[in-house]
């Protein structure tokens, strides 16, 4: 029988570390044996990564109003999902994404205060029922994020944000993962590293180990 794919996502607010652990969780797929693909949103196509630069780059004479932001972040998504990630999962892969569609809930609804029926209706336009097998949620609370942002340097549009806005969308991320607690696993980001990359293995073997 042909092996299956596994789609798996990290999520977390700014400088939470999830694009840090992204080789973690592609290395415990490629020590089993899967070819990797590790893609980000948005973005991840060559038209998705436009749509990214329109969504990340401040334009000084104009503000994107945030139902754009919506239809942007949901256009990009289909695009990935149709073109990059069933493909790759048809043929076996593991596709590995930093930020999918709980980060829309997230900034988009509980930041933004877009009701979450609005996002659901455009997310069953966009993508359907399709959702990934796995979900690392890494948490750090804000400052801990923004001290880490502020280290690395400039800040892009969304970034630039005020600390309301991301107490917001951590509150929005921590509730969904601890009422979907088989989809999301909430993981202490705070800890060192090496800490956090052993957290990550942890889940992924408790969770997923047994079906590869
Ligand atoms: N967005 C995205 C929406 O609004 N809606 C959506 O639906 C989607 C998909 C994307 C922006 O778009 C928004 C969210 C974002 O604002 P981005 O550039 O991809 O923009 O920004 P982020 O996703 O926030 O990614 P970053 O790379 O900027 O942050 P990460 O991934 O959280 O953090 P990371 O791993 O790059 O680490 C940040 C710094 O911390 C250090 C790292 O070395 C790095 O310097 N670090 C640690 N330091 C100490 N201890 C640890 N355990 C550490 N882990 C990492």
């Amino acid at each position: 029988m042909a092996q299956r794919g596994f789609f798996i996502t990290l999520e977390g607010g700014e400088g939470s570390g999830k694009s840090t652990q992204v080789p973690v969780v592609a290395d415990f797929f490629r020590q089993r044996g899967y070819d990797v693909v590790c893609t980000r949103e948005p973005g991840g196509t060559k038209l998705a990564e436009q749509i990214r630069s329109v969504l990340l780059t401040k334009d000084p004479d104009e503000d994107l109003c945030d139902k754009s932001e919506l239809l942007l972040m949901y256009a990009a998504r289909a695009q990935l999902v149709e073109t990059l990630i069933k493909p790759s999962l048809a043929q076996g892969k593991v596709v590995i994404s930093d930020r999918f569609d709980l980060s829309t809930l997230a900034y988009q609804g509980a930041g933004r205060g877009i009701p979450l029926a609005e996002i659901a209706a455009l997310r069953q336009v966009a993508i359907g029922d399709f959702a990934p097998d796995l979900t690392l949620l890494l948490d750090v609370p804000v400052e801990v994020g923004m001290a880490r942002m502020r280290a690395r340097g400039k800040a892009d549009r969304i970034e630039q944000a005020g600390t309301a806005f991301f107490e917001r969308i951590r509150t929005g991320f921590r509730e969904y993962a601890l009422s979907h607690p088989d989809e999301v696993a909430l993981i202490d980001g705070t800890q060192e590293l090496a800490q956090v990359s052993a957290a990550v293995t942890q889940v992924l073997t408790e969770r997923l180990g047994a079906q590869l």
